[in-house]
C-alpha cells in the first residue's frame, strides 16, 4: 500500500475515484480481521449513514501491538521523553506495551468497564495515557480523552454528555516548571457527574489529592491485582471507538464519533504514505493525546504500522527553546509533525537554539492544525529540515479522522504554504454561498468532500441530528469542512482558515460562541461579541467585545482580570481572550444580528474599510468602538 513515485500516486488516485470500493478493500486486507467485512461501502450524506467495511470484525488493538509480537516485541513501540530532561527516558517495546495495556485492561474491567461503556481519559502526556487508550479499544469501551487544559466545568459537560462511568486520571501533571493538580480538577469535576462510578489514579507528580472512599482507586495497586492475559473484544469495523469533543460555531462542543475498522484503514493508510515511514524509523509528533492529531498520528496510525512514537511530556520552550531540536539530536528522530504556532514561537527566539544540535537523523518535517505562513515554512525548511527534508502541510480536521490533503514526502513537489494535493480516496470540490461548484484553476471557494473515506466521523455522539446539519446540510449532497480554500494554476490546494464562527488559536479549535458564553456568566456583564484577529506567533488571538452594566471606567483592569479568571474556570486556559475592549454597543442588524465582520475589521486594527454599514441598526455604535481606547488584555 506504499506509494513511491508520484506515478503510483497518480495511478492510485485515480483506482480510488474510479473504484473506491476495490480500492479501500485492497488497502483493508492488509490488516488483521477475525472475520471478513460483508460490504466495502454503504453511504449517503442526507442522513448521513456512512459505513465501511460492516460485518467486518477486528479489534484495532490487535493490529497495533499482537500483531506485531512475532517479528518485533523488541522493538520499541513508545519512547517516552519526560518533561524534565534530567529524568530518564522511558522506552516500551511492543511486548511491553501489549503486557501494559493488556493489564489496564484487566483494571478496567475490575472496576466494572464493558464494551460500549465510555471512559473519560484525563492525563498528562506520559506513556500511561496511551495505555489507557488502547486499554480501552482492548475491551472495546469507548474512550472520550479530554485534553490535560480544559476546566473542570469543561470536563462535566463531556463527562455528562458521554454518560462516562469511569474517570482515568493522575494526581498531577508537569509541563514546564509547572504543577498542574489534575485530580483535584477532575474532583472538582465530577461534584456534578452522577454517572461516574469509578476514578482510577495514577500517580505522576505524588502531590497530595483526596482519595473518596467506594470511588477512587490508585493506577499502580490495580495494576497489582490483574494479569497480562486480556482476550481482545471482538468489535464489528462500525463499532464505536471513541468519542472526541471538538467545538463548532455554537456554544457546544459536539463529540465526534469514529468507529473502528475504517479509522484504523484509514490512520495506518495515511500515516505511512504521507510521512514515508520506514521501519526503524523514530517519528515524533508534537500534540497532545488530548486532540486528534494525538489520537491519529501518535497513537493509532504509528502503531498500526509496528512504527516507534515519541511522545513528549513537555513544552517546546522549557528549559530552553532548543528543546525540541535536543529531543531530536537524543532519539535520533527521523520525523517531526508539529504545528506552524510551535514554529514560530520557536523561530523567535533565533537560531541559537538550532546550533550544535545534530539534527542530520531528519527525513521529513510535517505541519499541522493551521495555515502556516511562507516565513515560518521557509525558518522550518532551512533552519530544522537544513533544505534536505520534505515539508507535508497536512490539511485534516477532528471530524476527517487522518490527513485528507497533503503532499505525500519526497513525492509530491511542495509549495510554501499549501496543502498541494488530494490523497487516494479523498475528492475535494469547492463551492460558492450557493453550492454550485467552482470548476477549474486559480479558483477559490468554500472547501466541500463528495465522497466519504474510511476515516470521516459517522455521528455527534447522542445527537445525529446536529451531524447532519453541521456538516452535511450547508450543500446538498456534499461534507462541509467550515474551511475557505484556494486551487491554484496547478491544481495545488491552500486552506484559508475557517470561514465560520471557529477561531484557531495556536491550533486549538475555539468557538466563539462558547467564549461569549463563558465571558457573559460574569456578573455585570450584559452582552459580548468575539473575533479573531491576526496573532504573530498564535496564528489567531482571541478579541472580545465586552458591554457591562455599569460604567466602568475605573476599575476595568479588575474586570478585565475578573472576566479572563471566569473564561479560565468556565472552558479553559486556552480560551482567555487576548484583548478585551469595553463597549457601549455593538455593531448589530435591523433583526439584531451581530455583523462580525465590522468587529474582525476593527480587531485587525483596518478602522478605515468597514464596508458597508448602512444595514446598521445604529451606526454611531462602530464610531464608538473605534475612539475607544484599546488596552491589552492583561494574563
Ligand atoms: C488536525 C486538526 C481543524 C481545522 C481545520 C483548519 C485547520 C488544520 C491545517 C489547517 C490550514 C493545515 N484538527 N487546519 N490543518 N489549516 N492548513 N495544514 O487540526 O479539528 O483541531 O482543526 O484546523 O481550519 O478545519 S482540528
Amino acid at each position: 500500500m506504499k506509494i513511491q513515485t508520484f506515478d503510483q500516486y497518480q495511478e492510485a488516485y485515480r483506482q480510488s475515484v474510479e473504484d473506491p470500493e476495490n480500492f479501500w478493500a485492497e488497502i483493508a486486507q492488509e490488516f488483521q480481521w477475525r472475520k471478513p467485512w460483508k460490504r466495502v461501502l454503504q453511504w449517503n450524506f442526507d442522513e448521513p449513514s456512512i459505513k465501511w467495511f460492516e460485518g467486518g470484525k477486528l479489534n484495532i488493538t490487535e493490529n497495533c501491538l499482537d500483531r506485531h509480537l512475532k517479528d518485533r516485541a523488541d522493538q520499541p513501540a513508545i519512547i517516552w521523553e519526560p518533561n524534565d530532561p534530567s529524568e530518564p527516558t522511558v522506552t516500551l517495546t511492543y511486548q511491553m506495551l501489549y503486557d501494559q495495556v493488556c493489564r489496564f485492561a484487566n483494571v478496567l474491567k475490575r472496576n466494572g468497564a464493558k464494551k460500549g461503556d465510555r471512559i473519560c481519559i484525563y492525563m498528562p502526556m506520559v506513556p500511561e495515557l496511551a495505555v489507557a487508550v488502547l486499554a480501552c479499544a482492548r475491551i472495546g469501551a469507548i474512550h472520550s480523552v479530554v485534553f490535560g487544559g480544559f476546566s473542570a466545568r469543561s470536563i462535566a459537560d463531556r463527562i455528562n454528555d458521554a454518560e462516562c462511568s469511569i474517570v482515568v486520571t493522575s494526581d498531577g501533571a508537569v509541563r514546564g516548571n509547572k504543577v498542574i493538580p489534575m485530580k483535584d480538577t477532575v474532583d472538582d469535576a465530577l461534584i456534578a457527574c452522577p454517572s461516574v462510578k469509578r476514578v482510577i489514579v495514577l500517580t505522576q507528580t505524588r502531590s497530595a489529592v483526596s482519595m473518596i472512599k467506594g470511588r477512587d482507586v490508585w493506577w499502580e495497586t490495580e495494576m497489582k491485582q490483574v494479569t497480562s492475559e486480556c482476550p481482545a473484544e471482538e468489535m464489528d469495523a462500525e463499532d464505536m471507538l471513541f468519542i472526541l469533543y471538538t467545538s463548532g460555531s455554537t456554544g457546544k462542543p459536539k463529540g465526534v464519533v469514529h468507529t473502528c475498522g475504517g479509522y484504523m484503514v484509514f490512520t495506518a493508510y495515511t500515516f505511512q504514505n504521507v510521512f514515508q515511514y520506514e521501519l526503524g524509523d523514530v517519528h515524533f509528533c508534537t500534540a497532545d493525546i488530548g486532540w486528534i492529531t494525538g489520537h491519529s498520528y501518535i497513537v493509532y496510525g504509528p502503531l498500526a504500522n509496528g512504527a516507534t512514537t515519541l511522545l513528549f511530556e513537555g513544552v517546546p520552550t522549557w528549559p530552553d527553546a532548543g528543546r525540541f531540536w535536543d529531543i531530536v539530536d537524543k532519539h535520533k528522530v527521523n520525523i517531526l509533525y508539529t504545528a506552524p504556532t510551535a514554529i514560530r514561537s520557536l523561530m523567535s527566539f533565533g537560531t541559537e537554539p538550532v546550533e550544535g544540535k545534530d539534527l542530520s537523523s531528519l527525513k521529513v518535517l510535517g505541519s499541522v492544525g493551521e495555515p502556516i505562513n511562507e516565513e515560518a515554512w521557509h525558518w522550518y525548511d532551512d533552519n530544522i529540515g537544513k533544505n534536505r527534508c520534505p515539508i507535508v502541510d497536512t490539511w485534516w480536521q477532528t471530524e476527517t479522522g487522518g490527513i485528507l490533503i497533503s503532499p505525500i514526502a519526497g513525492i509530491t513537489k511542495t509549495k510554501p504554504t499549501y496543502a498541494t494535493l488530494p490523497l487516494p480516496g479523498v475528492q475535494p470540490i469547492l463551492v460558492d454561498e450557493n453550492g454550485v461548484e467552482i470548476e477549474g484553476n486559480g479558483v477559490s471557494g468554500n472547501l466541500c468532500m463528495k465522497f466519504p473515506w474510511p476515516g470521516i466521523l459517522r455521528t455527534t455522539y447522542g445527537d445525529h441530528e446536529r451531524c447532519r446539519q453541521t456538516y452535511f446540510s450547508t450543500y446538498k449532497g456534499l461534507y462541509f469542512t467550515g474551511d475557505g480554500c484556494l486551487r491554484d494554476e496547478d491544481g495545488y490546494y491552500r486552506i484559508t482558515g475557517r470561514v465560520d464562527d471557529v477561531l484557531n488559536v495556536s491550533g486549538h479549535r475555539i468557538g466563539t460562541a462558547e467564549v461569549e458564553n463563558a465571558i457573559n456568566m460574569h456578573t455585570g456583564v450584559v452582552e459580548s461579541a468575539v473575533v479573531g484577529y491576526p496573532h504573530d506567533i498564535k496564528g489567531q488571538g482571541i478579541y472580545a467585545y465586552v458591554i457591562t452594566e455599569s460604567d466602568t471606567a475605573h476599575e476595568e483592569d479588575l474586570i478585565r482580570r475578573d472576566i479572563l479568571a471566569t473564561v479560565s474556570r468556565i472552558i479553559g486556559p486556552i480560551a482567555k481572550p487576548d484583548k478585551i475592549q469595553f463597549v457601549r454597543g455593538l455593531p448589530k442588524t435591523r433583526s439584531g444580528k451581530i455583523m462580525r465582520r465590522i468587529l474582525r475589521k476593527i480587531a485587525e486594527g483596518d478602522t478605515k474599510n468597514l464596508g458597508d454599514t448602512s444595514t446598521l441598526l445604529d451606526p454611531n455604535v462602530v464610531e464608538d468602538i473605534k475612539q475607544g481606547v484599546l488596552i491589552e488584555a492583561k494574563a
